[in-house]
C-alpha cells in the first residue's frame, strides 16, 4: 500500500520533472489545520522549489474569484469547472462529556434537544434547525442555543467543559470521541452526511501562464494544481480515511455507563489498546439497560457490552478476553498456560472479593443501594491486604508487565474510598495505581465527591 502510495505520488507530482511555482489551498478552518497543513508540509519539504498558500477558513470562498487551485471541500459542489473526486462522507454529530450526561440524562429523542444546553457553532451551520432522519423520516429540530459560537473549536471547548451539548462534523470530534472525553448521543437518529472532495482547478494553468510560466515548463514540471490534489487524496484517504471518514457503525460499540466501575475496566482496556471505539451511553438511572434493544444484546440486563460488527460480548472480563484476544496481544494475555492461570486468577477476584467488596461498598454511597455497607468495607479491606501483600513484592499484578488482570482490578481499587474503603493503609497498592495511570492511553474513570473521596 505505501509503496502504492508512494508510486501515486512520483506519478502526480511528474517523478522527473522540477516541482515548482506557487498553489493557493483552501479548506474549512479545522480540516485544514487538522489534515491539509502537514500534507502541505511534507510537500514544501519534498519539493523546496514549490510555494503552497493556504487559505484555511469556516467561509464560502468563491474558488474563481479569489485564484483558488486547491480546495478541500465538504458539502455539494457548484462549481463544475473544478475536477473534484470524492473521497468520502463526514457526518454532523450531536455529542456531549460524559460528566453532562451523568447531569442531564441523554437525549433520547432529537425533540428533547429542546430541554437541553444547546451550544451552536455557526462554523458548521448557522441554521438554528438541526435535522434528523430515522427510518427514512425526517425530523427538523429548532434548537435554542445557550451560546453561540463562531467556531467549532469553540463548541468542542464548551462541550468538553460539560456545558452542553453541540452539534459538529465527525472528524472534528474522532479524538475525543474514541477517547471517551465526549459522547455521541442520539443513535440511531441520523445526521445527513456531507461528502468530502479535494478538487483541482483548470483554472490555474491560465493564471500560471499569465505569471509568466511556460505551458510546456508547466506541465512538464508536475506542479500542476492537480498534483498536490492528488497528493491529498491520496493522503486524505490513506492517512486520515479512518479517523473521519468512519461510516457509522464500522467502529466497535461499547455500551456503557460513566459510574459503572466494570464498564470502565473495558473502556480503560480499548484506550491502553488504541482501538478505535464508539462510546454508547446507557442511562441506568432510567433503567436503560432492561430496555428490549438492550437486552437483546445481553439478557442480563447489564453494562458493559462491546459490539464488534456481528460480535457481542458481555461482561466486563470477557471483553477484556475478546479484546486481547482479537487483537492478537498477548502481551495483555499470555499465551503460555501458567501465565494465562495467574492472569485468570485475578479476573476471578475481580468477579468476586472486588465485586463483593470496594465495588459493593461504593454501590451504597454513589447509587444508594441498599447493601450492608459495614459488610462490604469489611469485605473490601481482606482483599485490598491480600493485594497488598502481592504487590509489596511485584511491579504488576500477573506478570512481569501490565496484563488485563491490572485492568480488571483498577477501576474499584482507584474508586474505593468513594465507598468509605480507606486506602492509606495500603502503599504498593496505590503505587500500582499511580503505575496504571501512567501506562499510554490511560483513561480516568469519574470521580463522584462522596463518601472518603468528598
Ligand atoms: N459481571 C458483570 C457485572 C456488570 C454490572 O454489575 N453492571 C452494572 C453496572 S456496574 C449494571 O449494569 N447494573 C444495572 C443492573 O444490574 O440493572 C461485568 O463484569 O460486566
Amino acid at each position: 500500500m505505501l509503496a502504492d502510495v508512494s508510486e501515486m505520488e512520483d506519478l502526480a507530482a511528474g517523478a522527473h520533472g522540477a516541482v515548482r511555482g506557487r498553489l493557493v489551498v483552501t479548506a474549512s478552518a479545522m480540516f485544514g489545520r487538522m489534515y491539509v497543513t502537514p500534507i502541505v508540509l511534507e510537500y514544501l519539504r519534498r519539493y523546496p522549489e514549490a510555494e503552497v498558500e493556504c487559505r484555511f477558513a469556516d467561509r464560502i470562498i468563491n474558488l474563481m474569484d479569489e485564484g483558488i487551485d486547491v480546495a478541500i471541500r465538504i458539502g455539494q459542489l457548484a462549481d463544475s469547472s473544478y475536477q473534484a473526486i470524492p473521497v468520502g462522507t463526514v457526518r454532523r454529530v450531536v455529542c456531549a462529556s460524559p460528566s453532562y450526561l451523568a447531569e442531564h440524562g441523554a437525549p433520547q429523542t432529537p425533540e428533547d434537544l429542546r430541554q437541553h444546553v444547546i451550544v451552536s457553532s455557526n462554523g458548521v451551520s448557522t441554521s438554528p434547525d438541526w435535522r434528523f432522519t430515522k427510518g427514512g423520516a425526517t425530523t427538523i429540530v429548532r434548537v435554542q442555543p445557550r451560546m453561540t459560537v463562531m467556531s467549532n473549536d469553540e463548541a468542542i471547548i464548551a462541550a468538553l467543559d460539560g456545558f452542553g451539548i453541540t452539534r459538529v462534523l465527525s472528524y472534528m470530534v474522532a479524538a475525543p470521541l474514541s477517547d471517551g472525553r465526549l459522547v455521541e448521543v442520539l443513535h440511531g437518529h441520523e445526521t445527513p452526511t456531507l461528502p468530502t472532495w479535494p478538487s483541482g482547478s483548470c483554472a490555474a494553468s491560465a493564471r500560471a501562464r499569465n505569471e509568466g510560466v511556460k505551458k510546456q515548463d508547466y506541465s512538464r514540471s508536475g506542479n500542476s494544481p492537480l498534483s498536490l490534489a492528488a497528493i491529498l487524496i491520496i493522503r486524505v484517504i490513506s492517512n486520515t480515511g479512518d479517523s473521519y471518514n468512519t461510516p457509522p457503525g464500522a467502529a466497535m460499540k461499547l455500551y456503557y455507563h460513566p459510574l459503572s466501575g466494570h464498564s470502565h475496566r473495558a473502556r480503560l482496556f480499548l484506550s491502553l489498546l488504541g482501538a478505535q471505539h464508539e462510546l454508547v451511553l446507557v442511562d441506568l438511572k432510567k433503567g436503560e439497560q432492561k430496555s428490549p434493544e438492550l437486552l437483546k444484546l445481553n439478557r442480563f440486563g447489564q453494562v458493559p457490552v462491546l459490539q464488534d460488527g456481528d460480535t457481542v460480548v458481555s461482561d466486563s472480563n470477557a471483553i477484556l478476553i475478546y479484546l486481547a484476544k482479537s487483537l492478537g496481544r498477548s502481551d495483555w494475555l499470555p499465551e503460555n498456560p501458567a501465565a494465562a492461570a495467574a492472569v485468570q486468577r485475578w479476573l476471578s477476584v475481580a468477579a468476586g472479593e472486588i465485586a463483593r467488596g470496594p465495588a459493593a461498598a461504593r454501590l451504597v454511597t454513589v447509587f444508594g443501594a441498599p447493601i450492608d455497607a459495614d459488610d462490604a468495607i469489611r469485605r473490601a479491606h481482606a482483599i485490598l491486604t491480600l493485594v497488598e501483600q502481592e504487590l509489596a513484592t511485584r511491579t504488576w499484578l500477573a506478570a512481569d508487565q501490565a496484563t488485563i488482570a491490572d485492568v480488571a482490578l483498577y477501576s474499584y481499587i482507584s474508586s474505593a474510598p468513594e465507598g468509605n474503603v480507606d486506602l492509606s493503609a495500603y502503599p504498593h497498592t496505590r503505587q500500582w495505581l499511580a503505575r496504571i495511570e501512567a501506562l499510554p492511553g490511560f483513561v480516568e474513570f469519574q470521580k463522584t465527591a462522596i463518601g472518603l473521596a468528598a
